[in-house]
């Protein structure tokens, strides 16, 4: 593999509405850390960078289980993620938070350059309700059969079993994770990324640049959804726990979970970066900077895909 003048290793923020266990330190911190000491040992220039994913429905659905709030669940797991970590060895650069300050800022001003330059697609349209709940039913607030696979307790943003990502609207057979009810349709906003305007430079990036470096099971999986054709994906919610939408009439809105949290990799760095008095630019907009994650397999859609668009979108990324 060519020499790079620097390296950004991320590992993949464990969700805290649970502790982590095996699996995650076997697949994911485990090699990651080997790496990160590996090129450590060859004196090179690397930040081995993780951190708490703290929004996103498992854990207000976790909440709601135990009878607390959100922000209660988050400062448990968090904890308890981080002193698992601390007393495994895991040599993290910086272990952070998407509840912190510096996140929702990182993340609210991400979003806003991509909506000042234009790059969403502003939408009203009818999305699944449930009116027992009175609440709208986005990613594992909802359930039905995945369109691409036939799974059939597929959640509503992706499928656990094929990995697909799609948009709630296209499950067949939806109801409601909250109360079985099978949903209404209810009118609401929001905002979404074209993924479709980067399918060429996609295919470019990954077929061509990333074929001798990227793990064969991952070229194969993007592939295969490049050649299913990419759509539009919403970037925003209706919830009230996550990262306020910072434009007008978005009250009750807040960032998609996966918006969000590939984000919070640039969060971290910049935490780390204030602490250690250095300048975090170069590790994620130097072209002589490799981007390396370790990642779960049912990540791959969201960093190979999702999150690539989104840099590329913002245009001063690697
Ligand atoms: N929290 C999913 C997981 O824990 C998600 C990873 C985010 S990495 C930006 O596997
Ligand atoms: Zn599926």
């Amino acid at each position: 593999m060519n020499q790079s003048k620097r390296y950004t290793i991320t590992a993949a923020l464990p969700y805290t509405n649970g502790p982590v266990h095996i699996g995650h330190l076997a697949g994911v911190y485990v090699p990651a850390d080997i790496y990160t000491r590996y090129l450590r040992l060859k004196q090179k220039d690397v930040i081995y960078i993780c951190g708490s994913d703290e929004h996103g429905v498992p854990i207000t659905l976790r909440a709601k289980k135990e009878g607390v709030t959100p922000q209660q669940i988050v400062d448990k797991y968090h904890a308890i993620i981080k002193k698992s970590f601390q007393e495994f060895g895991i040599s993290f650069d910086n272990y952070s938070r998407t509840s912190a300050e510096i996140h929702h800022k990182t993340a609210s001003e991400f979003f806003k350059k991509l909506y000042d330059d234009g790059k969403f697609i502003e939408e009203t349209s009818e999305q699944f309700y449930d009116k027992e709940e009175n609440q709208f039913l986005a990613d594992r607030f909802i359930i039905g059969t995945c369109p691409k696979c036939g799974f059939e307790e597929s959640y509503g943003d992706q499928c656990e079993s094929c990995g697909t990502s799609h948009n709630a609207t296209d499950l067949i057979k939806p109801k409601s994770a909250i109360t079985g009810n099978t949903p209404s349709l209810k009118e609401t906003k929001h905002w979404y990324l074209p993924l479709d305007k980067y399918e060429t430079w996609l295919r470019e990036w990954i077929v061509v640049g990333h074929k001798n470096d990227w793990k064969p099971n991952v070229l194969g999986q993007v592939k295969s959804w490049l050649d299913d054709g990419l759509r539009p994906r919403a970037v925003t919610r209706d919830l009230d726990w996550g990262i306020p939408v910072p434009v007008k009439d978005a009250e009750g809105k807040v960032l998609y979970v996966w918006f969000d949290a590939p984000i919070g990799y640039i969060s971290s760095t910049k935490e780390w970066a204030k602490r250690e008095n250095k300048n975090w630019e170069p590790y994620w907009k130097d072209k002589d900077t490799k981007l390396i994650h370790f990642i779960g397999k049912d990540n791959i859609v969201f960093h190979a895909i999702i999150f690539p668009a989104m840099l590329k979108a913002e245009g001063s990324y690697i």
